[in-house]
């Protein structure tokens, strides 16, 4: 019995973690509380109607897709010490689409069109794409792949700040106005950790500013603060509002 337990990958040899190894550290922390968060997700959505009950099982699929990635890139990086780049992006690419789509959803209600979602969910596959160029096939012109994926970035954060998607927040009112401007603080400033990451992490001119901080540290807090600080926004949005509906 004790064979056949340790022959099953998840009883398998565990890889030592230094007691200096920040990056290490930070993606066990991660996957446990990506999973944590999920669980919470999952087991709430029932109590909420339909409206909200979608949402917040968007909220939950972002942050046990991240489980299952930082699963792996805990792994990944304990046996080669290396960035999981790979894993990192298809991650991103993945979750990132969806907060598009939590977008989409609350402002369903003010009547958001497809095309919103559509919109966004392109630019955000460029701005991933094109920083995936940048940290991997083309790290040489790493500043130029980070400018467009940074134009992207702004693209999203305008059409959110000050764009269509406003426009709808503000017809929706009351409790969906409010979790939207959270969420726009959300893609503002804790979006922008990931260029800081990035910067930290490939050559350039930009190269040593900040000071030497691990790439991957910064990706983690980064996903940590949006996956879940989103996801809890929108759990939020769903008690608020079902409790005045209900009044
Ligand atoms: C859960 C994961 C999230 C919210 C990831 C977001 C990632 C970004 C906003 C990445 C942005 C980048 C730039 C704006 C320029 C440099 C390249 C990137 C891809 C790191």
């Amino acid at each position: 019995m004790y064979s056949l337990l340790t022959n099953i990958s998840l009883f398998a040899d565990v890889s030592k973690l230094a007691v200096d190894d920040y990056v290490g550290f930070t993606f066990f922390v991660g996957c446990m509380a990506m999973m944590a968060a999920s669980a919470f997700f999952f087991l709430s959505m029932n109590t909420f109607d339909r409206k909200w009950k979608t949402s917040v099982l968007v909220s939950g699929l972002i942050t046990f897709i991240a489980a299952v990635h930082y699963w792996y890139m805990r792994d990944y990086w304990a046996a080669n010490m290396e960035s999981p780049t790979f894993f990192r992006y298809v991650d991103w690419v993945l979750t990132v689409p969806l907060m598009c789509v939590e977008f989409y959803l609350i402002l369903k209600v003010a009547g958001a069109k497809r095309s919103l979602m559509w919109n966004m969910i392109w630019l955000s596959v460029i701005m991933l794409v094109t920083g995936y160029f940048g940290e991997t096939l083309y790290r040489d012109q790493a500043w130029f792949w980070g400018l467009i994926s940074g134009i992207a970035y702004f693209i999203i954060v305008a059409i959110i700040w000050v764009g269509p998607a406003k426009k709808l927040a503000v017809q929706a009112g009351g409790e969906v106005l409010k979790a939207h401007k959270t969420l726009c603080w959300f893609v503002l400033v804790g979006w922008a950790i990931y260029p800081i990451g990035y910067m930290a992490g490939t050559p350039g001119w930009y190269e040593g500013i900040f000071g030497g901080l691990p790439m991957d540290v910064i990706y983690n807090i980064g996903d940590a603060v949006n996956k879940i600080g989103f996801g809890l926004v929108i759990y939020n949005l769903a008690v608020t509002a079902s409790a005045k509906e209900t009044a």
